[in-house]
């Protein structure tokens, strides 16, 4: 018998998933599942956040606390809900459209304070829920339901942008491939900080079954060896063009959390004490 206490079916919800057939998102959660059983995460404390969007309804597929939110508020979200109680683990999920177009300007605060969280983004590179229009990381030239005869604009590049944003762990993995998958989601949520994956999460209703095909093709992990606490080396690897869809840990350094760094200076006053209100006055005194 084995000593798990919880296994993938105490993660399963009673919703049965309502996304088209082959859709990565099943790929995803599967993964989530296992990651969460390998680190015995209770599901009675943990919450999954999510924004809107076909790859948004995973939370409901979770058996656990969730909340399907508002379009590209996941990370704010997510960190109230870590504010409120730093001992549940808090993963965010969400696809591109959600975290790299409406929600993007979330992105930087969540990563240069370290919130303590996971980051998951399918990337599907397509608007899913909404029927198919380009995203902002639709390759340059694709035709979309948007981008008739091609697109006009170039994508972003997920782990360049999380890289450069200080995030402290950053990695990048293929729906199709669940051990490894789960696997490196087990290391994102372990991790102390933010921990931002990228999963790519093929959407074979609106950019064919191609995009499957094309990712399989095109993508191989980083080597064995490589260590990824180097932020030159990291972002020189993440040049899709150079080095095609690079995946695994791209990054991954200690760094003080927000709640660690909230401490501590809370410590600090205890000694040093809170100045009086003239004090302050004075300090602004011209
Ligand atoms: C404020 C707001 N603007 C626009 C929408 C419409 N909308 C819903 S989901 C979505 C994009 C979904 O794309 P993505 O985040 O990539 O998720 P996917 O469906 O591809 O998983 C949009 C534009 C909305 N729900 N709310
Ligand atoms: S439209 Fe695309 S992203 Fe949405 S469920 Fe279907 S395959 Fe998945
Ligand atoms: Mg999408």
């Amino acid at each position: 018998m084995s000593d798990q206490k919880y296994t993938i079916k105490d993660y399963r919800s009673d919703l049965k998933p309502i996304w088209c057939p082959g859709c990565g998102d099943f790929g995803v959660l599967n993964s989530l599942y296992q990651a969460l059983s390998q680190l015995q995460i209770p599901p009675h404390n943990l919450a999954l956040i999510s924004g809107i969007g076909c790859s948004s309804r995973l939370p409901g597929y979770v058996q656990t606390y969730g909340f399907n939110s508002v379009h590209g508020r996941v990370l704010p979200i997510a960190t109230g809900a870590k504010m409120a109680n730093t001992s549940v683990t808090v993963i965010g999920v969400g696809g591109d459209g959600d975290g790299f177009s409406i929600g993007s300007g979330h992105n930087p605060h969540a990563a240069r304070k370290n919130i303590d969280m996971t980051y998951i983004v399918m990337n599907n590179s397509i608007y899913g829920l909404t029927k198919g229009q380009a995203s902002p990381t639709t390759p340059f030239g694709d035709i979309t339901k948007t981008t008739v005869y091609g697109n006009a604009e170039s994508p972003i590049n997920p782990i360049r942008m999380m890289l450069s944003y200080n995030a402290s762990f950053v990695a990048r993995v293929f729906s199709g491939h669940p051990k490894e998958t789960a696997g490196i989601f087990a290391k994102a949520i372990a991790h102390k900080g933010f921990a931002f994956v990228e999963a790519l999460s093929p959407c074979p209703t609106w950019r064919g079954r191609e995009q499957f095909t094309y990712i399989k093709e095109n993508s191989s992990y980083l080597e064995s060896d490589y260590e990824p606490n180097d932020l030159v080396k990291a972002w020189e690897l993440a040049d899709e063009v150079e080095h095609g869809h690079k995946l695994g840990i791209f990054y991954n350094v200690p760094r003080m959390t927000y709640t660690e760094a909230v401490e501590s200076i809370q410590e600090k006053s205890k000694v040093s004490g809170v100045p009086e209100p003239m004090d302050l006055l004075n300090m602004f005194a011209p």
